[in-house]
Order: C-alpha cells, then structure tokens, then sequence
C-alpha cells in the first residue's frame, strides 16, 4: 500500500519535534531482509511445527534435538541475510538524532542481530539473541560454541546441554533489557511500534506505558494489530518501503 506523502510529512514533523524517540521493533523489521516472521507459516522442513510450541524451556526438555536443530537452522539463515533498507532507516534515524541533540532508543523484539549490522547502536535486546548459545544447566554463556553444530542436541565441552541465548515462552526476561526498555518508553516523547503483532508480552506493554507517560505514538506494521487502534498515527505498509521516506523527509526539514 503506498503511503501518501502528507501522512510521511506528519511522522516526520512528530519527530522532529521530540527530544526522545523511543522505537519498539518485531519480526516484521527483518522480513524484508527474508528472515521469516515468527508468525509466519513456517516453511519446508518446519511446516509442521508452531514456532510458540518450539519456542518454550519444555520443548527443550522434551525434544533437545528437534528444537536445537529449528534454532540452528534459523541462525544459518539469518547468518545469510542482509539488513534491508528499514534497519538502515533507523541506524540513520540514530545518526540523525545525534546532530540533533535528540535520543533515540531501539528496542528490538527480534533475535537477529540485523539492526546491529545496519549500524546502529546500543540496541536493546528483549528476547535475546540467536547467535548467543548458552549451558541449559547453569545459564552461562558459551562465547565460541563450534557453530554449525556437528551433533544436535550440541553440547558444552562438559557434557551439558546448549541451549540459544534467547528468551522463551515462559522465561523472564533480561532484567537489564526490560529495565531499559521500560525506561525508554516511559520516558520519550514519540514511541514507534514498527513491523510486531504486538502479542507478546511484557513487550507489547510498552506501547501503553508511552502513551499513558503521555507519547505521541505511530504504528508502521504491514496489518492491523491490536495496538492499531490506540495509536496516534497507524501506517498499513511495509517497513523498508515507510522508513527510509520517513527518515530522508526528516533529514530534510531539520
Ligand atoms: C514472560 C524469542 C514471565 C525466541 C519470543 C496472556 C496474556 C499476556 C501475556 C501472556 C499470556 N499468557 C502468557 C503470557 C506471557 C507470554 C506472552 O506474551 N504470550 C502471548 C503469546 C500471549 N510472554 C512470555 O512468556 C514472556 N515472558 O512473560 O515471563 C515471567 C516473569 C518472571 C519469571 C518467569 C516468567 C516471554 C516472551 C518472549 C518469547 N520469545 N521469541 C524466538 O524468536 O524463537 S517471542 C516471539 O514473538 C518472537 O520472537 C517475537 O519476539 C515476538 C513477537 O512477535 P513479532 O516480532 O511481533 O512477530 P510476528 O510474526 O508476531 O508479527 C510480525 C508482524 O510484522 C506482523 O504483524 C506482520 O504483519 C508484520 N510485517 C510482516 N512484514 C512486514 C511487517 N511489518 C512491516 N513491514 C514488513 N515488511
């Protein structure tokens, strides 16, 4: 769906107008980079598991191989994929921020790594990160597990099982990470929820505690979701096509 530039014109002046953006992201972010949606219909070899069954510390428990494999498998082909023009966006959003005395947090959803390539900065990682692996034991890092796995389920050099260094169903989430992003939404004057469901939570409360701290909030997702209706501003479109207009209009009026 292709956005009028009088609704890009809008963002951009609500931007330009904030001392602190805080931006909240999803898988929706990296699907034009071609890493699948989380909710996407897995594909092939996955088609019949649901990524909300596999992504819990009891399929672990149930089936160490079938969910090592599954993450692997995504971390290889994340491994091959490239940031897209919505993470440059924001990397861009960030060094613009910096010529203008204004802040801008991004808290990411997504276990990619993507936004980190596309150079931006200081990225909060809600969930993790598919590219960390850590002892299912004791929860501590393991800094070079030997990837790509030669046996599933991989283990430590102790014996113990590995697990991603990402947050499941049912976890906790980085104490840290939530603070920050907790913090951020709190305390920006715009909040963009950009490319998520807005399903999950504690994620998907941030949106709320922006708007109730009194935010200007803006929703760039390609479908309607259940934070569509309480937004400022919503966008119906893709993420790579929106931002990059947003981003390049605001450069240019400030
Ligand atoms: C916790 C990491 C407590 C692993 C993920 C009932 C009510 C409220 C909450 C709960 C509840 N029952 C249970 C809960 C808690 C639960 C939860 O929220 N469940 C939901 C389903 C109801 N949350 C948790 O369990 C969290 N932990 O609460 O712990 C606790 C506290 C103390 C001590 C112990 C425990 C943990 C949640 C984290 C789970 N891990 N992922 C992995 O990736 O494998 S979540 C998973 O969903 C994804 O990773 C992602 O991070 C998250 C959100 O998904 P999205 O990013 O939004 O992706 P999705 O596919 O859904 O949507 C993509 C969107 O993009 C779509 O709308 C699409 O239209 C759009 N799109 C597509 N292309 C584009 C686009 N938009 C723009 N441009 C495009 N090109």
């Amino acid at each position: 769906m292709n956005i009028d530039e009088g609704t890009i014109e809008a963002i951009a002046s609500v931007l330009a107008g904030a001392e602190r953006i805080t931006v909240l992201t999803g898988a929706g972010l990296s699907a034009e980079s071609g890493v699948p949606t989380f909710r996407d219909a897995q594909t092939g070899l996955w088609a019949k598991y649901d990524p909300a069954e596999l992504a819990t510390p009891e399929a672990l428990a149930r089936n160490p191989e079938t969910v090592t494999r599954w993450y692997d498998w995504r971390r290889q082909l994340i491994a091959r994929c490239e940031p897209n023009p919505a993470h440059a966006a924001l990397a861009a959003l960030q060094r613009w921020a910096e010529g203008n005395r204004v802040r801008v947090d991004l808290v990411t959803q997504n276990v990619d790594g993507l936004l980190q390539r596309a150079g931006a900065t200081g990225v909060v990682e809600l969930h993790g990160n598919i590219h960390r692996w850590r002892c299912a034991a004791t929860g501590r890092d393991v800094p070079d597990p030997p990837l790509p796995f030669a046996e599933y389920p991989p283990r430590t050099p102790e014996g113990t099982l590995l697990r991603p260094g990402v947050v499941w169903f049912g976890e906790a989430l980085p104490a840290e990470a939530l603070a920050a992003a907790s913090e951020a939404a709190s305390s920006c004057d715009v909040f963009l929820s950009i490319g998520t469901s807005a399903m999950v939570y504690p994620a998907a409360g941030l949106l709320h505690v922006a708007a109730d701290n009194g935010a200007r909030t803006v929703e760039i997702n390609a479908e309607r979701t259940p934070a569509t209706p309480l937004v400022d501003i919503a966008v119906t479109s893709r993420a790579g096509e929106v931002l990059p207009r947003i981003v390049d209009r605001l450069s240019r009026a400030v």
